[in-house]
């Protein structure tokens, strides 16, 4: 079934020897599954296609931001129409201020919102807020969480940290962690003990509110709830990272399925409809706090371009309009129920959760709720699971510890072709394990 791609391992050759792993960034680097990185030259709807012709379904959406599916004709006229009028100008612009209103339409705690480039750019100055709102230093996060690579937070992080094995990263003086409390993520308790001893020293508290970088792990509800009223008594910030969930499980995110309101909530990936764009953004009196406002400083030459702010622009109109959430749900769970059934009737120890159109199939039979769970999956298996299906046209996310995303473009025949798919392929699997 190996489907030949000399050009990749080419190109992949040239590319390791002017950048590290030849990649902009590891979690593309195969690292997890081993094998070399499929180059890309297109995409259409559902759709990959690599530089030695090969098409894949595509289930990463290019980390998220995809929703749409590749090449969406409202998103490309936009930029088109964006592009005609210049790429950048250092100067406000009319667009930067429709994106934001659709954003705090969508996201009633976000009453204020700026826009940055990256989630990174948003959970960094997320924190930075929170902070210089609450006069504070200690901030919590949970282990397996990521939220992009940011000193403060590259402790027992998720994602490409946890993939590369260094989920705490060499390069980050002490001093940038030792405010850094990590907790295990849906452990209430902990959050409890922590605020009776050191609640009124916090000044944030930020997590996935549905985790994607562990692989999907859903929150309790108590867990959620405990936050929210502890951060409530002693003025700490809660801060929602849905950098992957925003827009994704659902118009308002995660804080609307799960009806929780954050203090403040960073976005990026669907936000800008696959061109760069992260926001922060919440509750006024902590935003009113922002340069030039306020004291807290924070800038960048390109935030709020107008190019990626009209394809994020055409992106959450068209969420807004047609309503996607229902759909996407019922494909995601009769995916997630079909790998579950095949991998079942292959002998094979899994867990298969989803929530939205967000979906992760662990080797590990009992249910996923934390880094130390997400850690005893069977990632070797998963590994040759990854590469089985890639060589039968179907791209999932390279790790165990990510999530994998539905767009509206996939169609009925996607599905059917890649739960036949996954049957050969665990079929394959249980013939050597
Ligand atoms: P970026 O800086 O990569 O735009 O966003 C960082 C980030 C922040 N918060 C959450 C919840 C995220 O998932 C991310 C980035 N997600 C990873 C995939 N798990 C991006 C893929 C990559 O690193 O290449």
């Amino acid at each position: 079934m190996s489907r030949p791609r000399p050009r990749s391992a080419r190109e992949f050759q040239r590319a390791q020897a002017l950048m590290p792993g030849g990649v902009n960034s590891p979690a593309r680097a195969f690292g997890a599954v081993g094998g070399t990185p499929v180059f890309m030259e297109r995409g259409e709807g559902a759709y990959l296609f690599d530089i030695d012709g090969h098409r894949y379904i595509d289930y990463i959406g290019s980390w998220g931001p995809h929703i749409l599916g590749h090449r969406h004709p409202a998103i490309l006229a936009a930029i088109q129409e964006a592009l005609a009028r210049g790429t950048s100008f250092g100067a406000p612009t009319v667009a930067e201020s429709e994106l934001a209103e659709l954003i705090i339409a969508a996201v009633p705690s976000m009453e204020r919102v700026r826009m940055v480039n990256s989630g990174t750019e948003a959970t960094m100055s997320a924190i930075r807020a929170a902070r210089g709102f609450t006069g504070r230093d200690a901030i919590v996060k949970f282990a397996g969480c990521y939220h992009g690579h940011v000193d403060s937070l590259l402790v027992k992080a998720g994602s490409g940290a946890l993939t590369h094995g260094h989920p705490s990263s060499p390069g980050v003086p002490a001093g940038c962690t030792q405010d850094t409390w990590v907790l295990d993520f849906n452990d209430a308790q902990q959050v409890r003990d922590l605020f009776r001893t050191h609640g009124d020293r916090l000044a944030a508290v930020i997590l996935e509110p549905v985790v994607g970088n562990m692989g999907l792990v859903i929150p309790h509800r108590e867990f959620l709830e405990t936050l929210r009223g502890e951060c409530n008594r002693t003025g700490t910030v809660l801060i929602f990272d849905e950098v992957m969930t925003g827009f994704r499980l659902a118009y308002g995110g995660a804080q609307e399925l799960f009806g929780i309101k954050p203090d403040l909530t960073t976005l990026g990936k669907i936000v800008g409809g696959g061109l760069p764009v992260g926001v922060y953004g919440g509750r006024q009196d902590i935003m009113q706090k922002v340069s030039p406002v306020g004291p807290v400083y924070q800038a960048g030459t390109l935030s709020g371009n107008p190019v990626a702010m009209a394809a994020g622009i055409a992106t959450l109109k068209t969420l807004r309009d047609t309503n996607p959430y229902e759909a996407l749900r019922d494909y995601t769970r009769r995916l997630a129920i079909g790998l579950s059934a095949e991998a079942a009737a292959a002998g094979l120890p899994h867990t298969c959760p989803h929530l939205g159109s967000m979906f992760t199939l662990f080797f590990h039979a009992e249910p996923v709720t934390n880094l130390a769970s997400a850690l005893r999956c069977d990632t070797a298996l998963f590994a040759r699971f990854f590469h089985e299906l890639l060589d039968r046209g179907v791209y999932l996310a390279c790790s165990q510890f990510e999530a994998n995303f539905v767009s509206t473009a996939h169609t009925e025949t996607d599905l059917e072709v890649t739960l036949n798919a996954a049957r050969d392929a665990f079929r394959a699997l249980a013939q050597t394990v």
